[in-house]
């Protein structure tokens, strides 16, 4: 059996993409909440009346989550993934007391989320900053972040430590690079030049490197069998040809994802980094009471989110979205309707990778198929026919079952949202990933109906069997 019998399979998703209810019970406005168009789109300054918010409302999982996770509970789900919202428990980040009505919802959600029968994986911080610390401070450029988000982690490790034993610090650290609002809370836009920018974005890493080390320490001192990880968002890049300069290019972009599981899995900053930020890592305020948290507390395992892959050329300019590094199509491979490039073996490649660097388990925390699934009516019924999606996680399957014959050590798969939700990308609902149909679309009209899919049905076999059956 290529599985280990206690493998992790479950589905994950974030909390400002399916909970809605954006100021319920006191909850505080997060950088999500003023983007209309998902984390490429450009945040207003504050919410706007005549502007549609997706995340205001999303798919009304703080409402429905007993429903949705019943869902999850006969796909033979044993692991669930979501994500604390920090302007639940503080609503601007800077408040003494924690907001008892935003941890008393994660108790319930937590509590059903075991009695579903299903160990929960907690995400601290995806995408979510609170807004006011973007504002006053431009998120992680400040040092202040870090004894802002302690606080927060000592509160949820603290009220959830009977609950909770694996946690993921940051969502996608290395997006700081790419996607620098989204994952890091700054307004980079507001820097003067490129060489501005990229001091933002590295100074933001390093204090989140610094968060992220202070995380696992308190982590394991508040619950002695925790699992912390750091996350990544690492799909797969290849040259575009066999010119060594397509080669060397590949590899310094490879570099600048690994940078981030370097400094937190090796606990310190790798060998290349000076080459990789030139002048500007010299002007990093980096303490060196940092760097020995940084080499005392690194993370337990590494996990990932793998959609797709690209090439690379040398020269050529790229760019960044929520799939991962975008190059050049690769000739070999067949599209998503959202262009994504469908490479099962590239996860088996880049298990082998990460495996090889770090030693340490992984956890594929996020894999999964955006697509426009369509609703039609068979003898009175609802249904969605979606093969595609079988098609992509079998194959994805079995390539982490070949990496688990290789010999790498894979903790678990949880499908990324195993019901539809907000598209973090775009903010569309068009982009539909689920098991479970949600009636809503991107302005915001549906009647927020649950039907499942094809895919449900034959989910819930693979899981049943442990992924041997995958017919
Ligand atoms: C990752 C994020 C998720 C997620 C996923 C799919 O980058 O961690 O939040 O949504 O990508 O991306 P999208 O929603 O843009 O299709």
């Amino acid at each position: 059996m290529t599985f280990p019998k206690n493998f992790l399979w479950g589905g994950a998703v974030a909390a400002n993409q399916c909970e809605g209810a954006y100021r319920e019970k006191g909850k505080g406005l997060s950088i999500i909440d003023v983007l209309p168009n998902g984390v490429h789109s450009t945040p207003t300054d504050t919410v706007e009346e005549d502007v549609y918010y997706p995340s205001h409302g999303a798919v009304d999982f703080y409402h429905r989550f007993k429903e949705d996770l019943a869902y999850m509970k006969e796909l033979n789900f044993n692991v669930f993934r979501t994500s604390i919202a920090w302007t639940r428990i503080y609503p601007t980040g800077m408040e003494e007391e924690p907001n008892e009505e935003g941890l008393k919802f994660y108790d319930q959600l937590l509590d059903e989320i075991i009695n579903n029968g299903m160990t929960p994986l907690v995400t601290i911080s995806h995408f979510d900053t609170p807004l006011y610390l973007s504002q006053k401070y431009n998120g992680w450029e400040s040092r202040e972040l870090i004894p802002l988000f302690e606080k927060y982690c000592r509160t949820v490790f603290n009220r959830y430590r009977d609950k909770v034993k694996y946690w993921i610090v940051f969502n996608e650290i290395n997006n700081v690079h790419t996607m620098p609002y989204a994952a890091a809370a700054i307004r980079e836009d507001k820097a003067e030049n490129e060489a501005e920018s990229l001091r933002m974005r590295y100074q933001a890493a390093h204090h989140m490197f610094v968060a992220n080390a202070i995380a696992v320490k308190m982590g394991h001192e508040i619950i002695a069998d925790s699992q912390i990880g750091c996350m990544l968002s690492f799909s797969g890049i290849y040259p575009n040809s066999c010119d060594p300069r397509d080669v060397f290019r590949t590899l310094e972009l490879e570099q600048r994802s690994y940078f981030f599981a370097d400094v937190m899995m090796n606990g310190a900053y790798p060998y290349y980094a000076e080459k990789l930020l030139g002048n500007t890592f010299s002007q990093l305020e980096i303490l060196e009471e940092d760097l020995n948290l940084i080499s005392s507390y690194t993370n337990d395992y590494v996990s990932l989110s793998y959609y797709r892959s690209t090439t690379i050329k040398d020269g050529m300019m790229t760019t960044g979205h929520t799939g991962g590094i975008k190059g050049i199509d690769n000739p070999f491979l067949g599209n998503t309707p959202w262009g994504w490039q469908i490479d099962p073996l590239g996860l088996r490649v880049v298990l082998n990778k990460l495996y090889d660097r770090y030693g340490k388990k992984l956890f594929i925390v996020e894999n999964g198929l955006g697509a426009a699934d369509e609703v039609v009516v068979e003898n009175g019924e609802k249904r969605i026919q979606d093969p595609y999606r079988i098609d992509y996680i079998r194959d994805h399957i079995q390539a982490m079952a070949g990496a688990i014959e290789d010999g790498v050590e894979v903790l678990g798969y949880t499908y990324w949202g195993p019901f539809d939700i907000v598209s973090a990308g775009t903010g569309e609902m068009k982009k539909r990933y689920g098991f479970v149909y949600i009636d809503k679309d991107n302005e915001g009209n549906g009647t927020l109906e649950r039907i499942k899919k094809d895919s449900f049905d034959w989910m819930k076999k693979v899981v049943a069997s442990n992924g041997t059956n995958l017919s």
